[in-house]
């Protein structure tokens, strides 16, 4: 399986590292320490020299609780960023966005991916990704980061999350977005309880009948905290590696992570 990404391909069938590059001051993880432009691209060649492939640079932080942020200040944070790399670095650009506008600027501005955590469900985002003509990561969250892990519940993950992913993939086609231009993620922590995530981990190959690519994050992710009697969101490498094998040895293609 090869994924063509602009004028870059990415071949498949050996799984690749997604590193993530947070611009936002209350990020998951980060924390902001990556804010100015030189220090994003030193992150961004660090993370290149160390193996990733793709760099996926987001400017909204989607973790649970984070408040909501304006378009200007998600272009402000994500445009300029995406652009030095560009300028400098031979990787894979991602762009963390769920907002058309954010996904039109990125590709001018040589982004080679879109990764949005709401699945082109933002109006005018389904146009949006099919004008850019760049693959597409289609994500699935049960509600929305302010509140999503107040309460989870399903009647049945697996088909839940099937069900909404395969909707999701057939409301690209009808845009005119095809399989070869999609990936999808079963969304780890976004609405889900620590029992979820871990069922859905151990069934990921349950997805492979979508017949498109798999990409995960579960890179310091609370199930990780929760497998390791609660340790901070900044001592959780060796769990977020072990999760990444398993999603690899279970089908992922790719795996978007932190640490390096
Ligand atoms: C994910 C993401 C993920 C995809 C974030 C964090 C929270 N995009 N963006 N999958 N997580 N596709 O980095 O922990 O799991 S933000």
């Amino acid at each position: 399986m090869k994924l063509h990404c602009a004028n870059r391909v990415l071949d498949l069938s050996v799984p690749h590292v997604m590193g993530v590059l947070n611009t936002t001051p209350d990020s998951f993880s980060d924390g902001g320490s990556y804010a100015s432009l030189d220090s994003a691209l030193y992150r961004g060649e660090q993370m290149l020299k160390q193996g990733a492939r793709i760099i996926d640079v987001g400017g909204e932080s989607t973790r649970p609780g984070a408040v909501k942020i304006e378009l200007q200040q998600e272009l402000d944070r994500v445009i300029p960023v995406v652009e030095k790399i560009h300028g400098n670095l031979d990787v894979c650009i991602s762009v963390d966005s769920s907002s058309p506008e954010v996904m039109l600027a990125a590709q001018k501005a040589g982004a080679h991916m879109i990764n949005d955590v709401r699945a082109l469900q933002r109006d005018g985002a389904l146009e949006a990704a099919k004008k850019v003509n760049l693959p597409v990561c289609l994500m699935h969250m049960q509600g929305e980061p302010d509140t999503m892990q107040s309460n989870p519940s399903y009647s049945h993950i697996l088909d839940d999350v099937y069900g909404f992913l395969s909707e999701r993939i057939l409301a690209c086609h009808e845009a005119g977005i095809e399989n070869s231009q999609i990936l999808l993620d079963p969304g780890f922590g976004f609405g889900k309880s620590v029992e979820h995530n871990y069922h859905l981990l151990a069934n990921l190959k349950h997805f492979e009948s979508l017949a498109v690519p798999i990409l995960v994050g579960l890179s310091r992710k609370s199930m990780i905290g929760s497998a390791l009697g609660g340790r901070p969101v900044n001592d959780r490498v060796a769990g977020s590696v072990a999760a990444a094998v398993v999603a690899v040895i279970k089908g992922a293609h790719i795996v978007r992570v932190h640490d390096f």
